[in-house]
């Protein structure tokens, strides 16, 4: 805390915290208040933490047995539900959300992020074998799987815990050692995780945190630095190809999970109420603001008017209060200027020919939120399936609703995207379900639900939506290599 009890927030490189003197103000959506200054990292801070990064790799965490360091990953787990009103409060802080989201989603996946990975690398060990003796030859094959290296974590701001550890835990488990930049609007929770891992006796240099921007800061130091081995990053899918330049000439694995238009599908057979609540929840969780959202949402014709008027009703009911109010349920998005951009959509939309059901605008609250970054959740029909508010990830509380006639129409329309994350499908025909779902051209596609998760399973997007897989036994061959050696006998 500085005097003035905002609080700071510091890097922390080589096992301890370090304050830097270019310094800039993180305010909150909610009212514009100072909720921390965040300490930002130049390039010599990133090659400190690099080089932090790299030493640690031969130390104790890399002689640590695999079952030492697993039990590591769990006291990660433990240390964060230790301080779980902390976590809660401070991604609140950062985000505006919720209070009750933060509690149910984000800080509990934080932790579950941890255990699960301790649990799978400990189940599957990292060494894979290969006996065999091919062609009557005589050669016995074994692969051993080793750590990558220093491993670039990049994350954003939506979910801002839970996926900076869902790619930092599964790191860990391998044996990697991480510099982490967290997004500029949430820098927080990732500070107090480097308390936790500090309490907990991750070794120094383990788990190194820089604070900054992207491009000609801390974002950029860390992708293009020669000593990281990877890149692991969650964001827009223009940023991934920024960063797919920038390492390119160090040629890193990569990782990315990016952005997306996803689909929802409803058909007349469905379901009709919890199809509803279902895609309610989909659009409008988190003020809309998750990459797996349905911003357009394809309605079999015989329900369409029905399901619109109901979704609108849905909408309308929203309460865009104060985070610790238990009966908010919307908070603002996560900054002026990222409102400026989806108030530009809404904008746009109209221009476009959208017909709008409900909102379109800025509430009026006459107290401090007017300050904040709220927006009315907002629907509409009537675009062309080419319009620009159909095509483009806008990330706000919004869905553009069109009418379809049967499946084939449905999945070309779902289809008809540069973006391949998620969809979701809506349908009480078990066989349909299985064959939409299939013809979805994405990484995730729901059947009768949003958004559940068995951290196991490939999480990842087609197309402009990223490139590879995490989750399970993917996120290990990711930050992993293997080392195939042939012995003959
Ligand atoms: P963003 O791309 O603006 O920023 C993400 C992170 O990248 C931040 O830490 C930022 O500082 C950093 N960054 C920006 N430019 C950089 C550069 N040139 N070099 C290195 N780092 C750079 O994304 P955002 O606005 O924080 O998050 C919202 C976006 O993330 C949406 O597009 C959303 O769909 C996507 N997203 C995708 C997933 C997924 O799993 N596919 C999950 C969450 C969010
Ligand atoms: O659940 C996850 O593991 C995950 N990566 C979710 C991404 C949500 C996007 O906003």
């Amino acid at each position: 805390m500085d005097t003035a009890g905002v609080p700071q927030r510091r890097n922390y490189i080589d096992g301890r915290f370090l304050g830097s003197n270019r310094q800039f103000e993180k305010t909150s959506p909610v009212d514009g208040s100072a909720v921390a200054t965040v300490h930002e990292a130049d390039r010599a801070m990133v090659d400190h933490a690099v080089q932090a990064a790299r030493r640690a790799l031969k130390g104790p965490w890399g002689r640590m047995a695999l079952a030492e360091r697993a039990e590591m990953l769990r006291a990660i787990a433990t240390g964060i539900e230790r301080r779980f009103a902390e976590f809660v409060a401070a991604e609140v802080a950062d985000t505006g959300k919720p209070a009750a989201l933060a509690s149910h989603l984000d800080i509990p996946r934080g932790a579950a992020n941890f255990r699960i990975f301790a649990d799978i690398v400990r189940t599957y060990g990292m060494d894979s074998y290969f006996l065999d003796t091919p062609d009557g030859k005589g050669a016995v094959n074994y692969a051993m799987r080793k750590p990558l290296g220093v491993v670039g974590v990049i994350s954003p701001w939506n979910l801002p815990l839970l996926l900076l550890t869902w790619k930092l835990a599964p790191a860990l488990a391998c044996g990697n050692t991480i510099v982490a930049k967290p997004s500029e609007e949430t820098p927080s929770t990732a500070t107090l995780l480097a308390e936790v891992m500090h309490e907990a006796g991750v070794p120094p240099g383990v788990y190194n945190l820089v604070h900054g921007f992207g491009p000609d800061s801390a974002g950029e130091f860390v992708t293009a630095h020669p000593g990281v081995d990877a890149i692991t990053f969650t964001g827009e899918s223009a940023t991934g190809s920024a960063i797919m330049r920038s390492v390119a000439p160090s040629v890193k694995p990569i990782s990315f999970e990016l952005g997306g238009k996803n689909a929802g599908i409803v058909f007349a057979d469905c379901d009709f109420e919890a199809a509803l609540a279902g895609m309610a929840h989909a659009i409008f969780s988190n003020c809309g603001q998750v990459c797996l959202a349905p911003e357009r949402v394809y309605v079999e014709r015989p329900i369409f008017e029905r399901f619109a008027a109901a979704l609108k009703q849905k909408a309308q009911a929203h309460v865009m209060g104060w985070p610790d109010d238990p009966k908010t349920t919307m908070g603002p998005l996560i900054s002026r200027q990222h409102r400026e951009k989806v108030l530009s959509y809404y904008a746009l939309a109209r221009t476009e020919g959208a017909s709008v059901m409900c909102g379109g605008g800025v509430p009026a609250f006459g107290d401090a939120r007017d300050r904040g970054c709220y927006i009315e959740p907002t629907l509409w029909t009537g675009l062309a399936e080419t319009a620009r508010s159909v095509k483009e990830e806008i990330f706000g509380p919004c869905a553009h609703l069109a009418p379809f006639e049967d499946e084939e129409q449905a999945i070309a329309m779902a289809n008809d995207t540069r973006y391949g994350l998620a969809a979701t499908v809506w349908t009480s025909n078990l066989s349909r379900g299985h064959r939409v779902a299939q013809a979805m051209e994405c990484g995730i596609a729901w059947v009768n639900c949003w958004f559940l998760r068995d951290l196991r399973t490939p999480f990842g997007g087609a197309k402009l939506s990223g490139i590879g897989r995490e989750g399970g036994l993917h996120s290990l061959n990711f930050y992993s290599e293997p080392t195939n050696v042939c012995i003959k006998l």
